[in-house]
């Protein structure tokens, strides 16, 4: 696999949250987030929102732009959530003038995507979900939204669409909640061009083992983005990458390394009471060193992979502890 890591301009936001509505922080103007973007070593991307404000709207003056700071436009994310329109669903709907819309902005980023060079279209179906019983017709639902992402995917086979899974918020119940849902999604839908994206916060949240379910998305050859972030896998706080879950991220990167994986490893964090900076910097260094710290491991997987398919799970902790903890 190659590593390349992204990052999005919400990571040096405000942090506006209910709590505290006017931000943790005063707004940044886009040039100076993108100076300290450029700044950090091993930070080469960023992660593009559609439709496109405060970046500029024109593809060629969107890559200069980035290439002024050294960085390329690594996905483009659709952002079909945060508007009321989308409350019942933007996909899975049964209203149908607002999966029209939602097809239609697809459709449009699908087309700036391919335009300025981005690896891979991110759907997150946030709203795709329920809050209560007898609130939504199950059936219906996953039907529609099986149907209205086939049409968003037959738009452009070579453009990759990454559906990006969680277990809940906005919604108490959410349609594609892990990855064992996404693959049925991806299934049902039946094209070569739906994979997933693996958040690896929601991946945690949603109580799975994240190398495990790297696999399930790389077996099937939908591993298509890794978005970057932790918690204590019983919300979704965004928190910085590589400084709680050590093991389970080390074995990810483990598993990491035998892919193809060339996509984008993309953070996504927020860091209300640390300086926006230096917490952006320091979830950067701590992926790099995590996967430096894999490539050791890798370098020996004959036999780690030896003590696998032989059950021998202590012998492997006791090769990997001394290669890892000096
Ligand atoms: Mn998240």
């Amino acid at each position: 696999m190659k590593l390349n890591v992204d990052a999005h301009l919400w990571c040096l936001g405000t942090y506006a949250e209910r709590y505290v509505p006017g931000g943790y922080y005063d707004e940044m103007e886009v040039d100076q987030k993108l100076e300290i973007m450029s700044g950090i070593e091993g930070l080469t991307g960023l992660f593009v929102f559609y439709p496109l404000p405060p970046m500029p709207e024109d593809a060629d003056k969107l890559v200069s732009k980035l290439n002024n700071y050294g960085l390329k436009v690594s996905n483009v994310a659709m952002e079909v959530w945060s508007d009321r329109r989308w409350k019942h669903g933007t996909f899975c709907t049964n209203e149908e003038n607002i999966r029209k819309e939602a097809v239609k902005i697809f459709k449009e980023g699908i087309d700036f995507a391919r335009e300025v060079k981005a690896d891979s279209v991110l759907l997150w179906p946030a709203h795709d979900g329920f809050d209560y019983p007898f609130q939504v017709n199950y059936r219906d639902g996953w039907k529609t939204m099986v149907e209205t992402i086939r049409e968003i995917g037959e738009h452009d086979p070579n453009m990759k669409i990454a559906i990006e899974a969680k277990s809940k918020d906005p919604r108490q119940k959410m349609y594609v909640p892990n990855t064992g849902k996404t693959m049925a999604l991806i299934n049902d839908i039946g094209l070569d061009n739906i994979g997933g994206a693996l958040d690896v916060g929601h991946s945690l949240m949603a109580d799975e083992n994240l190398a495990e379910s790297l696999c399930m998305l790389d077996s099937h050859d939908r591993l298509y983005q890794i978005h970057l972030n932790e918690n204590y896998k019983d919300a979704d706080p965004d928190m910085i990458f590589g400084t709680l879950n050590f093991w389970e991220l080390l074995e990810f990167f483990y598993y990491l390394n035998k892919t193809d994986f060339k996509g984008w490893s993309s953070i996504d964090t927020i860091a209300a009471r640390e300086d926006r900076e230096q917490a952006l910097k320091l979830g950067v260094d701590l992926i790099w060193k995590l996967k430096h710290l894999a490539d050791k491991l890798t370098e020996k997987s004959d036999i780690i992979d030896a003590n696998l398919k032989q059950y021998k799970f202590t012998d492997n902790m006791q090769l990997i502890k001394d290669l890892v903890l000096q």
